[in-house]
């Protein structure tokens, strides 16, 4: 692996093509890139592979995916050679397989580390990208493929006073190498989503005394997390073949829901099945009737079964009521996958605050001051999110045709034709991007049907004798409608997600991700592939 900090600026390529990001879109990328005989060089900011895996190390982080399907399929030999231990994954066991891909691949020679990419713009007289890095250097490249990840642009609030707080702050999203030890320390944890869901029962268990600071309450649902059972890990194996083509876009929900909606069976009935699926436990239990994403009613007498279930695990009733969620649907949110997280609160050194009753008002040298009390503390742990699916692609300064920069391309919420592509910017790709299904459901398959179908897309360019693919604006303009009208037929919009943008300031509020299922969105790629990509603009 090459690392950067040398002296002089230089020039890199021409590649056939040039990758952002060494996590697993960009290592399984690189991969298809070498089948083909294509040259490429991946650039990653970070100064090691592993994208997410890399930088979330907070105590607890792990996958809310079980570690037999969030692993790639593309190699029978991988799933073969490879054990989980896990039902859940934790970080450095991901961060071990991410490394034993790159080794047993060969990946890491053209990869260079600790390059940030600052400016990507299409040059139109050689019809090539060229990236420039924050070191000066250049790289050159008729192909650019952004595989930079949908929460990997952290955010932290401007809160006012942070710089004067004398403890420690951490962030979840950018935790550090070395461990860190919060034995006798007062901490506070400021978010309540996914990372600060799993990292407050960790911390709960070392701290002295630990304060969290929740704006909004979230459901969770219990990851029943245990050594991995062998038929689990034999499953995947002995299912390969269907697995690694259709399974593994379902796999995740668990047993398929029933075929009648929640409404039409009786009350017994539908509590067996609340039952059922709360034992299964981990993001299946979205699965638990048909219409809880799309009817508001059915969605409440679900919300009321979990907020039952956490009333029944918080001993004290006002914590219980504080961490029951009322402001959004189950699951319009990404629900989190929670190991013993409600039954934390019930420890003497736990506290919850309630930020809705008595909102932040500033951090000070001893720590953190609300409307009704001061909360002195040794460390704070920033739990506080992402600029989700936009973010990490819009810090780069991308430049397409006529210099049109993604920024303005997408002032009014990010356009993209198949979460693949981009209007006025030739031989640009996204991963994951948004418009695709990325983030709803199990990214790692959603990343593989993206890479593989990018690997295809090229192949063709060059049997074909072509040098250049871009979205129509009119197809373009065809999918965001038809992406909009699907989440219009779900409960998804209505909730300040950041799904919707609502976590940042400014954003446009828009529902980002492609809501209309696996089946239809891989029909609609293969179609267009299928009929030699005649919806873009294809040049020499
Ligand atoms: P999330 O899910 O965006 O959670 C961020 C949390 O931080 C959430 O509880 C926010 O409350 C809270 N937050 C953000 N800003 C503030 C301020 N200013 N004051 C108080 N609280 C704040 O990010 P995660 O990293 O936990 O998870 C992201 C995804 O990663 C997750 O969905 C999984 O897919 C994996 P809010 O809800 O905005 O009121």
């Amino acid at each position: 692996m090459s690392t950067a900090g040398h002296g002089r600026p230089h020039d890199e390529g021409p590649y056939d093509a040039v990758v952002v990001g060494a996590g697993l879109a960009g290592l399984y990328m690189l991969h298809r890139l070498r089948g083909l005989g294509m040259t490429a060089c991946v650039l990653e900011a970070g100064d090691d592979i592993g994208g997410t895996w890399y930088w979330n190390r907070y105590p607890g982080a792990r996958c809310d995916v079980e570690s037999v399907f969030y692993a790639y399929s593309f190699s029978r030999e991988l799933v073969d050679e490879w054990e989980w231990t896990e039902r859940y994954p934790t970080q450095p066991e991901l961060l071990r397989y991410i490394h034993h891909v790159a080794d047993r691949f060969d990946l890491r020679r053209d990869i260079r580390v600790s390059t940030r990419v600052t400016r990507a713009a299409f040059d139109e007289a050689a019809r090539a990208w060229v990236l420039t890095t924050d070191d000066g250097d250049t790289v050159t490249a008729t192909h650019c493929v952004m595989a930079t990840g949908c929460l990997s642009a952290p955010r932290t609030p401007d809160f006012t006073g942070l710089d004067d707080f004398r403890g420690e702050v951490y962030s979840t999203a950018e935790w550090p190498h070395t461990p860190v030890d919060f034995t006798g320390k007062r901490v506070g944890v400021i978010g309540t989503g996914s990372s600060g869901i799993q990292a407050i029962p960790q911390i709960a268990a070392q701290a002295a005394r630990l304060t969290v600071f929740q704006r909004t309450a979230n459901f969770s649902v219990p990851a029943h997390n245990g050594p991995l059972s062998p038929t689990r890990a034999a499953w995947v194996r002995d299912n390969f073949e269907w697995y690694a083509t259709d399974g593994k876009y379902t796999a995740l929900f668990g047993t398929p829901p029933p075929p009648t909606p929640l409404l039409s069976v009786s009350v017994e009935e539908r509590e067996q099945q609340f039952e059922s699926k709360w034992r299964e436990g981990g993001l299946g239990v979205i699965a638990v009737y048909p219409d809880i994403v799309v009817n508001a009613a059915a969605n409440d007498v679900f919300a009321d079964f979990i907020r039952d279930k956490i009333r029944a695990t918080v001993t004290d009733p006002r914590t219980a009521d504080d961490l029951c969620p009322d402001d959004h649907y189950f699951a319009t949110k990404r629900p989190c996958v929670d190991i013993d997280y409600y039954a934390t609160y019930n420890r003497d050194n736990v506290q919850l605050v309630n930020l809705r009753r008595e909102p932040i008002t500033s951090i000070t040298e001893d720590g953190i001051a609300t409307t009704a009390a001061m909360y002195d503390l040794d460390a704070i742990v920033l739990a506080t999110g992402f600029d989700a699916m936009t973010g990490s692609l819009l810090r780069i300064d991308i430049r397409g045709s006529d210099g049109l920069a993604l920024r303005d391309a997408w002032a009014d919420g990010p356009r993209t034709f198949l979460g693949l592509m981009v209007a006025g910017f030739p031989n640009l790709f996204t991963i994951t991007g948004p418009g695709s299904p990325s983030v709803l459901g199990n990214v790692i398959t959603h990343i593989e049907q993206h890479v593989d179908w990018i690997a295809e897309a090229l192949a063709f360019l060059r049997s074909s004798g072509l040098r250049t693919i871009e979205a129509r604006t009119e197809e373009q303009d065809a999918w965001v409608a038809h992406v909009n009208e699907i989440a219009g037929f779900t409960l998804y919009p209505s909730a300040s997600s950041w799904y919707v943008g609502a976590n940042i300031p400014g954003k446009p509020r828009v529902f980002m991700p492609y809501i209309g299922g696996m089946p239809a969105y891989r029909a609609r790629c293969d179609d267009l592939a299928a009929r030699d990509y005649a919806d873009c603009i294809l040049g020499t």
